[in-house]
């Protein structure tokens, strides 16, 4: 069987006692790789003052790295420039809040150049590579400029953007041409999949879209197909059964003293619709004065990305949402906003979702959202809460059986809570096992699988005769 290489931005598998950084790209790339002989290839989150291109290989939670120390240049033009002041607003719909530089497009070479020539040495020819996101698409062209002939594949974590806002990027072009020196891209959802083939369909020459996924324009062919990710659910389940998530759960239990509990469990972006979230809750409690003192909603979001202005705006202004929404409706014995921002461990999470009556999970725009599958996976089989989920969130186009809204409408997600908080056991169990077994069904190691063994195995004939040739 052929070694597999992952190549991600970071690379941050979280350690044995699960404490890892918050992320659900570090969290689906761990367990993949965990039992897999593989090596995962990345920038180690550190900088160096000059750049030496040397690797450091070491082994963490059970998964061989190797690391990759960047310049402070790389980290403000391609990390904190074009990868999260351009791309990611851009994909997640927010050109108000994309950013776009000449110097920032020239730091993201300049950083895939870098991985490529590095990575190089460490290719064996029958290696499958598998490059992950946003902040590696000319990966792919740039190890094939330095004659790797290697299959390689390229999964998007985050949304595609709709043609016309994608056109808003300068050298849009370029960016999706070096798309197509992959075999395969792999994409979270129908919907995102489709968006590519509409832009390269219009705007790419030559462009032609045939059966199964196969893709030909700018005079190559690639497949592309949707891969929805998914949680490792077993290990989810034995997290779950930890002394710690139970210590936690308990202790939840007894904080909550009879209320019912709303939980948001977030990084602290804007993608996720948090201040929109903090409204819907305001109009709730605005209209419904009877569950005064009777609810809470507990919102941990995580601290990211706060080199970033937008996040270090955004962060003032949930800081002030949540004093008013305090301010507002607090009384001498009830908090009705908890707003943390600290991380937690996974199992302490664990315990903290099962304790949850209604997961709220109202992203505004996000590529898949794992928060919605813990959710519904740490539910008490004979009690279980009741997830709300953005029609915006990945995760919708499969967990079809949750309260779906729009995040937009404060009235539609306050709703949604009411009638979470007011659904009779019975309904709330039949939708809990139809979304459970989904969970079980789809989780990270079908996703690593049917990536792999299409990249590997199933590409269409037509792929196979072009490396044939
Ligand atoms: P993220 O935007 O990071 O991931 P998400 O999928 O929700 O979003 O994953 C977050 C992960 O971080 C979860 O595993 C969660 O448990 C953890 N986490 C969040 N807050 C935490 C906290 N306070 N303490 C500890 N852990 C916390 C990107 C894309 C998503 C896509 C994933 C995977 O933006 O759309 O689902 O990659 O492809």
């Amino acid at each position: 069987m052929s070694r597999l290489i992952v190549v991600s931005n970071r690379v941050n598998p979280p350690a044995d006692t699960g404490v890892g950084t918050a992320g659900g790209l570090a969290m689906a790339l761990s367990a993949a790789l965990r039992e897999d002989k593989g090596l995962w290839f990345g920038w180690s989150g550190n900088t160096v003052e000059h750049y030496t291109g040397q690797i450091s290989m070491q082994k963490v939670g059970g998964v061989t790295v190797a690391l990759l120390d960047l310049e402070p240049q790389d980290q403000n033009e391609y990390y904190n420039g074009y990868a999260n002041r351009t791309l990611w607003p851009l994909f997640h719909y927010r050109s108000d809040l994309v950013n776009y530089e000449r110097s920032f497009d020239e730091g993201y070479s300049r950083v895939n150049t870098r991985f490529a020539e590095t990575l190089l040495p460490l290719i064996a020819p029958d290696d499958l590579i598998w490059v992950q996101d946003y902040h590696l698409i000319p990966l792919a062209r740039e190890l094939q400029a330095r004659g790797v002939k290697n299959r390689i594949g390229f999964f998007l974590h985050i949304p595609w953007p709709a043609r016309r806002l994608l056109k808003t990027l300068p050298k849009h072009g370029e960016l999706v041409e070096s798309l197509f020196d992959y075999d395969l891209v792999g994409f979270q959802t129908e919907d995102d999949c489709e968006a590519f083939v509409d832009f390269v369909t219009h705007d790419a020459p030559g462009a032609e879209a045939l059966p199964d996924g196969i893709l030909r324009a700018w005079g190559k062919q690639i497949f592309a197909k949707p891969f929805p990710i998914g949680i490792d659910a077993q290990d989810f389940a034995d997290t779950l059964t930890s002394e710690r998530a139970e210590t936690f759960h308990r202790a939840m239990i007894r904080s909550q003293a009879g209320r019912k509990m709303l939980l948001g469990v977030d990084r602290l972006d804007y993608s996720k619709g948090l201040e929109e979230r903090f409204s819907a809750y305001e109009t709730l409690l605005a209209n419904n004065p009877g569950m005064h003192g009777n609810l809470f909603l507990l919102q941990i979001a995580t601290l990211s990305r706060d080199e970033v202005d937008a996040y270090q705006d955004l962060r003032n202004r949930l800081d002030t949402q949540s004093g008013q929404i305090n301010g507002a409706y607090a009384t001498v014995d009830w908090v009705p906003l908890r707003y943390v921002n600290r991380p937690y461990r996974r199992d302490e999470l664990a315990g903290i979702y099962r304790s949850a009556d209604i997961g709220l999970v109202t992203p505004l725009r996000d590529g898949m959202n794992l928060v919605a599958k813990e959710y519904v996976a740490a539910q008490d089989p004979a009690n279980p809460g009741v997830l709300v989920l953005s029609q915006f969130a990945g995760a919708a186009e499969q967990m079809k059986e949750a309260l779906i809204v729009n995040p937009f409408s404060r009235e539609d997600v306050s709703e949604a809570i009411h009638r979470g908080l007011a659904m009779p056991l019975r309904e709330r169990r039949r939708r809990w096992e139809a979304l459970y077994d989904k969970v079980l069904t789809n989780d990270v190691s079908k996703w690593r699988d049917d990536f792999v063994s299409c990249l590997s195995d199933c590409l269409p004939a037509t792929v196979a005769e072009k490396e044939a040739v």
